[in-house]
């Protein structure tokens, strides 16, 4: 059991946030959104990298909160290896959403089979209900497909294949399985449940 059993996630994104839900309502942990508390928060993401983003965010929720409550932010993205690491912390402004599977498709038309490999990557800061910052990361490793396959999920999950679907041919429950999202909140799960 964690001692935390109440946390709000510094996010616009509702896909990270269901993700976080779907992943901590089943083990006895609530995730809140920062609409739930009624407060607007979105800092400039100036960082060189996911982790001083990702608390960038977690601070700035933190300060705005008026009562103790644990925060966490996510900050992640896309790495392609022939890119070297790009979109990386700009995922996000890479592209406009609906376009940014197409764009980096097309980025990557010429580029041969095995030197498709990319991962994704999520840091997840965390700050306790008595303001100590601690940080965890995930990582998914798979490959560039060819086009778009699947609607669920979001982002660049139809181009992301792993083993032999793309993300957004997963179920929620196989993608938070095995994705850097999936991996960071276990981490971050296992360091609850060890400092209780
Ligand atoms: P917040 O900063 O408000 O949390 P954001 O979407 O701007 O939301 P990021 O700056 O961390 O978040 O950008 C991450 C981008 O990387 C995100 O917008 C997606 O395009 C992509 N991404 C991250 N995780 C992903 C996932 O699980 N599947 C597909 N794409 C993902």
């Amino acid at each position: 059991m964690s001692r935390i059993k109440k946390l709000v996630m510094a996010t616009n994104n509702k896909n990270k946030l269901r993700e976080a839900r779907e992943i901590f309502s089943p083990i006895g942990i609530e995730v809140l959104s920062q609409k739930d508390l009624n407060i607007e928060c979105d800092p400039e993401e100036n960082g060189k990298t996911f982790a001083e983003n990702a608390k960038i965010k977690a601070e700035a929720l933190y300060s705005a909160i008026p009562e103790n409550i644990a925060v966490i932010a996510d900050d992640s993205g896309l790495c392609v290896d022939i890119l070297n690491g790009r979109p990386g912390v700009y995922s996000a402004r890479y592209a406009p959403d609906g376009q940014k599977c197409s764009k980096l498709l097309d980025e990557m038309k010429d580029i041969p089979d095995d030197k498709r490999t990319a991962y994704f990557e999520c840091c997840i800061a965390f700050i306790d209900e008595n303001g100590e910052y601690k940080s965890f990361s995930g990582k998914c490793m798979g490959k560039i497909g060819y086009e778009e396959k699947g609607t669920n999920g979001f982002g660049y999950d139809p181009i992301f294949v792993y083993g032999d679907k793309t993300l957004a041919e997963m179920s929620a429950e196989e993608k938070n399985n095995i994705s850097h999202r999936g991996n960071a909140l276990k981490e971050l799960y296992k360091y609850l449940k060890e400092s209780e």
